[in-house]
């Protein structure tokens, strides 16, 4: 009899399915309507689990299911597990790490030059005819240059560093905070938010969320100042939203590149009608490349776990 697998969230690559169409029987929970009593049904057979980076398990949920093995994160965020209610319980937890790197910076790179050259906005007026109506060269305001400009990077983990990489590349001088030092890395380490804020134009959030709920709130963002940036591809909370909003209606900050939000799908509306504002539905990783990279980790993660083995990357066992 094939194991059972409890999948939480959709898997967008077709082959990766098929795989584990073949090798697993698949209880797709995000399809059900009445998801506990779904679990209640099946929770005793599930041996492993997949889930998303922002979708995580409940520790309710790891308790229903008695015959668990392994919770595999299709995502580098272990924010939304407990790993340490795991760890007790020998569950090996892993995520994705590596798979995505490329995508996820590039789009941090995309979202800035799309806050600061206001290509949004600059789409809309010639999709919509309205360069025809006003052909006025200045029917659309002057943008702001990226290239140059100081980047501050908060968490250099593998995606911060390939952030500082490419903005190296655009000739930007890089700075960065995390919880320490890093002696390989040429850029400036700064220790604490504020001063990173106050010495940079563009603050981009690569950080982990976990111990690090609303570290961007109205002081740093007024440090960061109104001819700065502030880019998020990595979890919404990491920001005081409410302050965000405030500080992009008044000025404080010039614009905002986000693809990630606190409450996904609800974005706050303030964001909808500024021009300074690019967002996106949680899109860093969503390529066929990384997608598929992080299907094949996630299978083999199961693969091994099932096998009786320690998975390669488990970050509680
Ligand atoms: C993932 C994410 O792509 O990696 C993460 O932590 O949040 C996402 O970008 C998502 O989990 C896909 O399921």
């Amino acid at each position: 009899m094939k194991p059972s697998i409890l999948q939480l969230n959709p898997i967008l690559v077709p082959a990766i399915n098929d795989k584990l169409g073949e090798l697993y029987t698949m209880h797709r929970l995000f399809e059900k309507d009445d998801k506990d009593a779904y679990i209640r049904e099946h929770g005793a057979s599930i041996k492993g689990v997949i889930t998303g980076g922002h979708t995580g398990i409940s520790n309710d949920m790891i308790e229903r299911l008695p015959a668990l093995q392994v919770i595999a994160v299709n995502g580098v965020g272990t924010d939304a597990v407990d790993l340490a209610f795991a760890r007790e319980r020998g569950i090996p937890v892993t995520a994705t790490f590596g798979a995505l790197t490329e995508d996820v910076a590039d789009l941090a790179i995309g979202l800035i030059l799309a806050a600061c050259r206001q290509i949004c906005p600059g789409n809309e007026f010639v999709k919509t005819g309205n360069w025809q109506k006003n052909s006025h060269p200045g029917a659309l305001p002057l943008s702001r240059r990226f290239s140059g400009k100081r980047v501050g990077i908060v968490g250099m983990g593998k995606v911060g560093r390939a952030i500082a990489q490419r903005a190296s590349a655009f000739g930007c001088p890089v700075s960065y905070t995390d919880l320490r030092r890093m002696e390989d890395l040429p850029h400036e380490f700064v220790g604490d938010l504020i001063s990173l804020a106050r010495g940079c134009d563009i603050l981009v959030l690569a950080a982990a969320a976990d111990k690090a709920e609303g570290i961007v709130n109205a002081a740093v963002l007024d440090a960061l100042g109104k001819d700065g940036y502030l880019v998020n591809i990595a979890r919404g909370k990491l920001v005081v939203e409410s302050d965000l909003v405030e500080a992009l209606s008044n000025g404080v900050i010039a614009g905002a590149g986000l693809d990630v939000f606190v409450d996904e799908p609800n974005v706050p509306e303030a964001l909808f009608d500024m021009d300074r504002v690019v967002l996106q539905a949680h899109r860093a990783s969503a390529t066929e490349e990384s997608r598929t990279a992080m299907g094949e980790m996630v299978l083999a993660s199961l693969a091994q776990a099932l096998a009786g083995q320690r998975p390669e990357g488990s970050l509680t066992t």
